[in-house]
């Protein structure tokens, strides 16, 4: 059986199963975005309560010839995720790269938006790559001898606790070599209402992200967990200047997942995602301890999202 199921079905059933009986029960933020929730996230990203979008969008529209400035002609850029169909094309407008390189975990996705990006930059050689960011893979051969600019938008290094965080820039490091440069958006801390608001939004979006996590494990790992037993949360955590996504159980609940049986009384609540927020100083040590120089920074005016350009 076990044998049968792919290295990710896998990884979703270990990390799942694992996560589900921890002392702090909690799944990983990655499984959260199969094909329904990518799309939800997408609609996420459209509501007018979240703001990193459109503030990094807006702002690397206003400041990209600026950082177009500081970064070499001809470069390979090597973006960790698909890309978006908004933020990538704006940087390759800019900085006319010789290559572009998007790596991603889902090979459907990740093929529909490089052909997409290739349609729109006919002279661009497109070269993606299907495997997870987090963990060692290969650059596309040809691109050895160009610089290099790593390009993580989306303030996706919020997902990690620093210890991960730091381990993946260190990574990036590893795999593009000194001298490379990284172009990163992170988000910044903001008052508690507003963050709360981006991450608990009226309409119920982002509870239906939340809650189709529990669908994919009833469907993917045959669970028979009620869906209705369980309400979407968004806590800060001060501390770790952090929101975390929560499905909290709002009775107690008893059901089985791949076998296995569970217990959650009223009030527990199982840990879906954390999204850091990093002040100037923060978000510039996360860098620096994961190996990288921030060399220039850019906020939009009201210093709600970051874009740092460091250096290996
Ligand atoms: C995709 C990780 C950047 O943390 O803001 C949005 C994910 N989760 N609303 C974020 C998310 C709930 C998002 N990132």
């Amino acid at each position: 059986m076990l044998a049968t199921l792919d290295e990710q079905a896998q990884a979703f059933r270990e990390d799942v199963l694992a996560g589900l009986s921890a002392p702090i029960p909690a799944v990983p933020a990655r499984w959260l975005y199969d094909r329904r929730g990518s799309e939800l996230f997408d609609d996420i990203t459209r509501l007018p309560a979240y703001y990193p979008t459109r503030t990094e969008t807006g702002l690397l529209n206003e400041v990209m010839p600026d950082i177009a400035a500081r970064i070499p002609r001809g470069a390979a850029v090597v973006e960790f995720g698909a890309g978006s169909q908004t933020k990538t094309p704006i940087l390759l407008r800019a900085i006319a790269p010789a290559a572009y390189v998007p790596v991603d975990i889902s090979g459907d996705y990740l093929n529909d938006s490089a052909a997409e990006l290739q349609a729109s930059f006919p002279g661009l050689e497109v070269l993606p790559v299907v495997a997870d960011f987090v963990r060692s893979f290969n650059l596309p051969e040809g691109i050895d001898s160009l610089p290099k600019l790593g390009f993580f938008p989306g303030s996706t290094i919020g997902n990690f606790v620093p210890r991960s965080g730091t381990d993946l820039l260190r990574h990036f490091r590893a795999l593009l070599g000194t001298g490379a440069l990284l172009l990163i958006g992170m988000d910044r801390v903001k008052p508690i209402e507003r963050l709360l608001a981006a991450y608990d939004d009226p309409a119920g979006v982002t509870a239906e992200f939340n809650l189709n996590l529990l669908e994919r494990i009833n469907r993917e790992l045959d669970g028979d967990i009620p869906l209705d037993a369980f309400r979407h949360e968004a806590r800060w955590n001060d501390i770790l200047s952090r929101i975390e996504m929560h499905l909290v159980a709002s009775r107690d609940v008893e059901f089985s997942v791949a076998g296995r049986h569970f217990r959650f009384s009223a009030g527990s609540s199982i840990h879906t995602e954390n999204s850091h927020k990093y002040g100037p100083r923060g978000a510039r040590l996360m860098l620096l301890a994961g190996g990288w120089t921030p060399i220039a920074e850019w906020t939009d005016p009201n210093d709600d999202f970051a874009v740092i350009l460091a250096e290996a």
